[in-house]
């Protein structure tokens, strides 16, 4: 399913039971262009659960992929055999593991750069722009970058050009969803700040106000 850009809002799905994702989903369908799972939900409700939601939306299967090429294949080909349209993976264990996501996916992949938490400013920070030179040469669709920190947001878009920008770090990890949008952002990810909502419906429909607003 392609992913639309429309409210610009990807939903990281971290419940962990079929019951609970089937719920969400079905309150905040309409304000969200795809959804992102990722091992919470995976190994909770078993990988059915990726077959079950490509058929309301583009899955994004955030597997965080991180080993030797051949393994990368296996893991890409089994997740996009069930219905998913695209696969996080990360960079830092090199090209020929990147490339090997990438032909697996048909170039559906985004690698990770720096990473959104406290901790990710300890590695991943330091080496974000040779990760997203990665992504760009293996010919990757895009890369994951942090509304925690915007400005690394915009400097990461000088290496990668036009590949997609999604970012996850709004609400819960105190990004703000028109910030990373401001600085380049494709799309946002949004976690807690919609599922853990009381109305994780009316929870969404603002996000999506906030990012219309933003051209
Ligand atoms: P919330 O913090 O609940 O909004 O969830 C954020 C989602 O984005 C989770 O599914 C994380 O695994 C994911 N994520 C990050 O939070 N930081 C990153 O640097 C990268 C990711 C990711 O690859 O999606």
């Amino acid at each position: 399913m392609k992913m639309e850009k429309n409210t610009r809002i990807i939903l990281a799905l971290d419940v962990t039971t079929k019951d609970d994702a089937l719920r969400v989903v079905r309150a905040v369908k309409d304000h969200v262009d795809a959804i992102k799972i990722n091992w919470p939900l995976i190994l909770g409700a078993g990988p059915e659960i990726i077959t079950d939601l490509s058929k309301v939306k583009h899955v994004i299967c955030d597997l965080k992929v991180a080993d030797i090429p051949n393994t990368n294949r296996l893991i890409v080909e089994q997740a996009m055999a069930r219905g998913a349209s695209a696969i996080i993976c990360h960079g830092f264990t090199g090209d020929d593991s990147v490339k090997a996501c990438v032909d697996a996916a048909k170039g559906q992949i985004f690698v990770v750069t720096e990473m959104s938490h406290p901790g990710g400013k300890q590695f991943t920070a330091p080496l974000a722009d040779k990760l997203a030179a990665i992504a760009k040469s293996a010919g990757a669709r895009g890369i994951v970058a942090p509304a925690t920190r915007p400005e690394r947001i915009a400097d990461l878009r000088r290496t990668i050009g036009d590949l997609e920008i999604i970012s996850p770090g709004v609400g819960a990890q105190g990004g703000r969803a028109s910030d990373a949008l401001k600085a380049g952002a494709d799309y946002i990810i949004v976690g807690r700040a919609i599922y853990d909502a009381p109305d994780p419906g009316a929870a969404a429909r603002k996000f999506a106000e906030e990012t219309a607003s933003v051209h």
